[in-house]
């Protein structure tokens, strides 16, 4: 997370407080401020560094927030930040990620019953304390219930989106070090697999001199605190998220690398590999343990090994491998697994079979087929986001503004008539930017409760890509729903299909399998949204889409040009979920997208 991201964080914490307690407007201004220093291409840091005036250069950022801008850039706080927290002292953040708590609820439930946190809300819907006070129900307190449950699992584990900048802020930190301890520095775990969801950060280093690695990842100026520190061990906290360090021996990286990106299950199966050739594999490498007895065990050591470290017994036999990953892997006879894979899966059998997928990589994409504009709900003109398209590497770029309907806030979709007139609008504003981009004229459409879509034929038929998403009643099964959109003649992709929202909402329940062979069927693609929020299509349901013959399609949803940076959460979905080149729909060249839209 970046400085920027954190004091919009604050930013937007805030504006909660503040309408918890009811104040009008100016919530709505610190909302505001927080979107545009989210978006803000120089860091607050070097606003703040060039003299105070500079943060005034980000929009809604007047004189009050600028004060506090500085402030946070040089304590580290918000003096009236802290007092909200000591007036109103509830987990705010927490208490509206359950679905349907919002700001004013949460301190509507603060002044009536006490609420400060999950438990406290939890037990009052349970004893339907909820229900009594004016403005609440039976059946919200029914739906807070339902929401607490999700929010409980969801809390404990970070975004992608959240987690992965932060690992790579750190790992770029400790790299630099300045004494060259650092030999080689790679992140493991979830986060190297590009898991939707991350429980912790996982670093790993090879380097000589763990302590001096130690100490200077401790002194990261973004950790909040310190939770442990060892020689060769540490871990820290930092915007909520656990972070563990492991320093090893230059030789043993490889080795180690491989255990701690795991999977867990995936390890286990390139383990049993080993034993079928009598090696024995483990984070310190590979050994062939054919000359040892059955047990393993032996007194013998690579010289490694010394009388402080439990785990010597572990560097047992002639080491044959430890030093590189790809050498691990070939010790078990095996190509490398690229770390999407490693989910026990099915990636072992596959490699040993020379079957692994060649996974698309993000140079291959080669356009964006869903983006917002102010139109609708998008913060930026027409010609602004096709010019960051073009300068993002784009060859082409959709803009599909949403249609009106349910699930869209009012006055932000667009009425068949405005989508008739945006079309010259896209056609003007292609013609005054400069620059080499294939631009296509396109709607997001919602797809009713029924799985009809909400644009006129007409219309439809005028327009070059029509994107149909599920934004309301995202509960219940929603195949029908779904297929009977992918049976309309003008839709050509499903965007976010399920409709999930990580860590908030689960999205409706679908046979995908039939969803996957019906979209393949009628020649529509799916969506693999690549909001890290989103990650709709999950790697899995992109495998059974790929396995039905189903094309996808990779796209930001974006609302601003930043989110074109996106696209990496979205291409490592796919790639989770075995999707190589061909099976994805803008990684064609512009010829080959409008071949499939015209089919
Ligand atoms: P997370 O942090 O919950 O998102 O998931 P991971 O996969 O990053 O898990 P983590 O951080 O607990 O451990 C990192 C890797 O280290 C894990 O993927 C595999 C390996 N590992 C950790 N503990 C064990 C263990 O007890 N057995 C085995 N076989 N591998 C382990
Ligand atoms: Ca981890
Ligand atoms: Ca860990
Ligand atoms: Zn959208």
């Amino acid at each position: 997370m970046s400085r920027n991201d954190e004091l919009a964080d604050r930013f937007e914490e805030f504006a909660d407080r503040l309408e918890a307690t009811g104040v009008e407007y100016k919530p709505q201004s610190y909302r505001r401020a927080a979107e545009n220093v989210r978006a803000y291409p120089e860091s607050v840091e070097s606003l703040v560094a060039d003299g105070g005036d500079g943060v005034e250069a980000i929009e809604g950022v007047g004189e009050a927030l600028a004060a506090k801008i500085v402030e946070y850039v040089e304590t580290g706080a918000i003096e009236e930040l802290e007092e909200l927290r000591t007036e109103l002292p509830v987990d705010m953040a927490t208490l509206t990620s359950v679905e349907g708590v919002g700001p004013k609820t949460v301190g509507t439930l603060y002044d009536e019953l006490g609420v400060e946190d999950l438990d406290d809300l939890e037990t009052v819907a349970r004893e339907e304390k909820i229900r009594e006070i004016s403005g609440f129900g039976a059946t919200s307190e029914e739906n807070i219930l339902a929401g607490i449950e999700f929010a409980r699992q969801a809390n404990e584990r970070s975004l992608l989106g959240d987690a992965r900048p932060l690992g790579e802020a750190l790992m770029e930190y400790v790299a630099g070090g300045a004494d060259g301890a650092v030999e080689r520095c790679e992140l493991g775990g979830s986060l190297r697999r590009w898991r939707e969801t991350i429980g912790d950060v996982d670093l790993l280093v090879a380097s000589d001199d763990p302590g001096s690695v130690v100490e200077r990842f401790t002194d990261w100026d973004r950790a909040d605190a310190v939770i442990e520190a060892g020689t060769s061990k540490a871990s820290l906290r930092a915007n909520g998220v656990r972070m563990d360090l492991r320093v090893v021996v230059p030789k043993e990286f490889g080795s180690a690398l491989q255990y701690f990106t795991g999977s867990r299950d995936h390890n286990i199966g390139v383990r049993n590999r080993a034993i079928e050739r009598d090696l024995k594999v483990n984070e310190y490498g590979v050994f062939d343990v054919s000359e040892l007895g059955s047990d393993g065990s032996s007194d013998e050591s690579d010289g490694v090994s010394d009388v402080d470290d439990p785990e010597s017994g572990q560097r047992v036999g002639e080491r044959v491998a430890g030093e590189t990953e790809a050498g691990m892997y070939e010790a078990v006879d095996l190509p490398p697994i690229p770390p999407e894979l490693r989910e026990d899966s099915g990636e072992i059998d596959a490699a040993a079979a020379g079957d692994l997928p060649v996974l698309v990589e993000l140079d291959a994409v080669r356009g964006d087929l869903h983006v917002h504009t102010d139109w609708s709900d998008g913060k930026h003109s027409i010609e602004e986001m096709i010019a960051d398209a073009a300068e993002f590497g784009h060859e082409y770029v959709c803009i599909t503004d949403h249609a009106s309907g349910p699930g869209i806030v009012a006055d932000t979709g667009l009425a068949d008539d405005d989508l008739r007139e945006q079309r010259g609008a896209i056609e003007d504003a292609t013609a005054a930017v400069d620059a080499d981009i294939d631009v296509l004229c396109g709607v997001e459409a919602n797809i009713d409760a029924d799985g009809g879509v909400s644009v006129g034929d007409e219309v439809l038929d005028d327009l070059d890509l029509v994107v149909a998403s599920p934004h309301s009643g995202l509960d219940g099964d929603g195949t029908d729903r779904l297929v009977t959109a992918i049976e309309h003649p003008h839709v050509d992709v499903i965007g976010h299909p399920t409709g999930r929202y990580l860590n908030r909402r689960p999205g409706l329940d679908l046979d995908f399998e039939r969803v996957a062979h019906a979209a393949a069927e009628h020649g529509v693609a799916l969506e693999v949204n690549a909001n890290p929020h989103r990650l709709d299509l999950s790697g899995g349901a992109v495998r059974t889409a790929i396995e039905a013959g189903a094309t996808i399609t990779v796209d930001t949803d974006a609302h601003r040009p930043a989110s074109y940076e996106l696209l990496r959460y979205g291409v490592h979905t796919a790639r989770r979920g075995w999707a190589e080149v061909d099976d994805v729909l803008n990684a064609r060249d512009a010829a080959g997208l409008r071949a499939f839209l015209a089919d």
